[in-house]
């Protein structure tokens, strides 16, 4: 697909944020300015540290839309959120159709691919994704590449059976040649870093050229026993919203 960018520029001005936080909120209030309808009932809120501006803008615009909504999160954190915010909390078991999901990203490229579960949320946000009728990234401008692999060197978040992970792990190493595949650990190595689904994580270094084909990537991960799923999402964004440092905001 011909992906355009364009630039707009945005009337936020709060100089109270840093500029990679203003970034993240440009690139939110662009993208729910854009997308949120007052038709929509059913909305997805995603993870991640620029989420917040999204769910923010929500609350800003519609106090009244808003009591006739519902709102769907993909883990711990989007649910705090769109409680301590006053929303109305569904899941998507009983709401299976969404209208708009917006949620952030780790890299996204120029054909919308992205890779996700930076923060371990992958697999609900992927079932979110999914189930809306449109599904839109916001991110600031560090995440706006190419190809993906560029500037998220961590590389592909795996979700993973606990029972499972060292037989993934020497597959991923032997089988699909990442080497330096690891468990990912929480912080000061206390143990393994556990999903809300209670599996753990492995986090896959590919080098650059298997990375231009993400699709080959994800779908040869996705076929290892034990693998649940992978923060590869391919064509599923309808649009990225990155905000840049000069204030401008970037669409994809
Ligand atoms: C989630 O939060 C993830 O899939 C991604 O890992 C991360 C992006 O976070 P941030 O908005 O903090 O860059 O959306």
């Amino acid at each position: 697909r011909g992906i355009q960018t364009t630039k707009l520029v945005s009337p936020i001005k709060d100089q109270n944020l840093t500029v990679l936080e203003r970034s993240k909120q440009l690139a939110a209030w662009t993208a729910v300015d854009q997308h949120v309808k007052p038709e929509h009932r059913v909305i997805g809120i995603g993870s991640g540290s620029t989420v917040p501006y999204v769910v923010e803008r929500i609350v800003q615009l519609g106090a009244e839309a808003n009591e006739e909504r519902v709102f769907i999160p993909t883990g711990f954190q989007s649910k705090q959120l769109i409680v301590e915010s006053g929303l109305n909390l569904g899941d998507v078991d009983q709401f299976p159709t969404i209208d708009v999901t917006l949620d952030g990203a780790d890299e996204v490229d120029r054909e919308l691919n992205c890779i996700k579960g930076g923060g371990a949320c992958h697999l609900r946000e992927k079932v979110l994704a999914e189930a809306a009728n449109t599904f839109i990234l916001v991110a600031d401008y560090r995440k706006n590449v190419e190809h993906l692999g560029t500037t998220f060197k961590q590389g592909v978040p795996i979700e993973v059976v606990p029972f499972a992970y060292a037989k993934v792990l020497q597959n991923l190493h032997h089988i699909l040649g990442s080497p330096e595949a690891s468990l990912r650990m929480a912080v000061k190595k206390a143990g393994p870093v556990v999903s809300d689904n209670g599996n753990f994580i492995i986090d896959a270094p590919f080098d650059q050229e298997k990375m231009k084909d993400p699709f080959t990537i994800m779908a040869q991960i996705k076929m290892l026993t034990g693998v649940v799923e992978v923060g590869v999402f391919c064509h599923m964004a309808k649009a990225a919203y990155f905000g840049n440092q000069d204030g401008s905001v970037t669409i994809k």
